[in-house]
């Protein structure tokens, strides 16, 4: 597979299944099934994994239990603009902050603050995290309804602050592509950290986005196993790391995707729910093939003429549906044959 000069910017993925996963309604993971679903994405290999905010006290025994696991990635803490919530973070011995914002002047003025204070709260908590040598994000929620000079007033100081990466989410899932690289094409020109991006899925675009997103220059993506989160979720590790193999933005070594199908598999163990049908891990459906014209393309012409990948690449198998009313006139034989060259 060739390497595509199209994604120069890429760097890799934020794995938030312990935080923005937990926010998925079925989701109440014990410590032994938060460790075995950090060790899982070590094992993929994601860059870095969010955990939930140690303001909270069960989550910072939480992340004491998770900081033990070997050859994991380094944990970010996901905070509110809060000096007791980065005072929580440092304690806790994350090596990172995601810090998400509002730019929402009702909210703020909420929490008793005008805007400059607000900031102000922001610049402090970066110089005491920038101390404690930890890896620093910032984001603004909600970016694609908010008010934009406001969220780029909040870039700028993370952009003179030095902080690691500056965030665009997407916390409706309303976005559309040409919103997205309009979004990040603009803050790639105009600010120095990494761009990060979280995509929700209401609108089915959480993949898709994320991919434009790269394109336009974009860094780092956050996405959970299973794409499980608020609502419909977010970007699916699964198709995400597919599609970037498939584009030709990784090569097929940099992750081990031979071993999302179980990950995602056990993760709905754990959920007591099924993978989704419609996601490539479905081990039943994700590389089914039904139709007369597909089998007999399957057969006569090999796999590749109706599969991105091979399922083996994933971990997950081929299914060679005959006999129904769709499925033309490949017999059971030509099916057993096909299967004995192609395990
Ligand atoms: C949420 C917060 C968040 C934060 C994303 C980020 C979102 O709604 O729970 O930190 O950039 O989608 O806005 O997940
Ligand atoms: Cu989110």
């Amino acid at each position: 597979m060739k390497l595509s000069n199209y994604f120069p910017a890429f760097k890799g993925i934020i794995d938030s299944t312990l935080r923005e996963g937990l926010q998925f309604r079925y989701a109440d993971f014990s410590k032994s099934q938060s460790k075995q679903i950090l060790t899982m994405l070590s094992a993929i290999g994601v860059d870095k994994a969010e955990v939930g905010n140690p303001v909270n006290r069960e989550v910072s025994l939480l992340i004491r239990n998770l900081l033990e696991i070997e050859n994991r990635p380094p944990l970010l803490a996901h905070i509110r603009n809060r000096v007791e919530d980065a005072a929580a973070a440092m304690e806790s011995r994350v090596e990172g902050i995601n810090i998400f914002c509002t730019v929402d002047e009702a909210r703020i003025d909420r929490l008793g603050l005008t805007f400059d204070q607000y900031l102000r709260e922001l610049e402090k908590i970066i110089t005491l995290s920038k101390k404690a040598n930890l890896e620093i994000r910032v984001s603004v929620e909600n970016f694609f309804n908010s008010n934009l000079s406001l969220a780029l007033r909040v870039y700028q100081l993370a952009d003179r602050s030095d902080c690691d990466r500056i965030g665009i989410a997407d916390t409706l899932g309303m976005a559309l592509s040409w919103d997205v690289e309009k979004s990040v094409g603009l803050l790639k020109k105009n600010f120095r950290p990494d761009i990060e991006v979280h995509f929700h899925n209401d609108l089915g675009q959480a993949v898709s986005n994320a991919l434009v997103a790269l394109r336009a220059g974009a860094s780092w993506v956050d996405t959970t196993l299973l794409g499980i989160g608020e609502r419909s979720g977010i970007t699916a590790l699964s198709t995400l790391l597919v599609s970037l193999y498939v584009y030709g933005i990784i090569p097929d070594s940099k992750y081990r995707m031979q071993l999302l199908t179980e990950a995602e598999n056990n993760l709905a163990g754990i959920l007591g729910k099924d993978v989704p049908f419609n996601l490539l891990t479905n081990r039943s459906n994700g590389f089914s093939h039904k139709a007369g014209v597909h089998l007999h393309g399957l057969i006569n012409f090999g796999p590749q003429s109706y599969e991105l990948l091979p399922p083996k690449m994933i971990g997950n198998e081929r299914h060679l549906v005959s006999g129904t009313m769709v499925s033309g006139k490949t017999t059971k034989r030509e099916i057993e044959d096909f299967k004995k060259k192609n395990p």
